[in-house]
């Protein structure tokens, strides 16, 4: 009996250290590549999408390469096409200079939609959209309401 009931405290143990990705209230975390991913089910403005991704120890989403941006478009084609995502990309600091926020890094990959960035008629637009239907991405004002994008590194417990 007191072997079987250590036997139970192992494999809970095993459960515990094999989930690598936070819990979340809203939606699982989904890893890939060594990173885990949030996509949330609420809309909100950039600051504050930037502000809950850091509540879960995260950022809002850098994107470095075409593999990770068609696994994260295919993610997001699970959900209503119509939607748009906040990304981490910004230029608020240097208008045009577009950087990661987590990083500070300039963007190497990008996959903006033609005519992309466009600073739409003159109106400040400082933070970047992925749109579900295709994954490209725009430059949209920071205060419009969107779903968004979290991202961190997968902790080896
Ligand atoms: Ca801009
Ligand atoms: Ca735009």
């Amino acid at each position: 009996m007191k072997n079987c009931f250590i036997c139970l405290l192992l494999l809970s143990l095993c459960i515990i250290v094999a989930s690598r990705c936070p819990d979340s209230q809203f939606d699982d975390w989904k890893e890939y590549s060594g990173y885990c991913y949030f996509f949330s089910e609420r809309s909100t403005s950039w600051q504050a999408a930037k502000d809950t991704c850091a509540g879960d120890g995260g950022y809002l989403a850098d994107i470095l390469s075409k593999e990770e941006n068609d696994w994260i478009s295919r993610r997001l084609n699970t959900y209503n096409d119509e939607l748009h995502y906040y990304i981490g990309a910004t230029d608020r600091q240097h208008e045009g200079d577009f950087v990661w926020e987590n990083s500070g890094d300039a963007l190497q990959y990008t996959n903006w939609r033609e005519g992309e960035p466009n600073q739409w008629e003159g109106y400040p637009e400082n933070c970047v959209e992925m749109k579900v239907e295709d994954g490209q991405w725009n430059d949209v004002p920071c205060d419009d309401i969107l779903r968004f994008i979290c991202k961190l590194p997968v902790t080896r417990k």
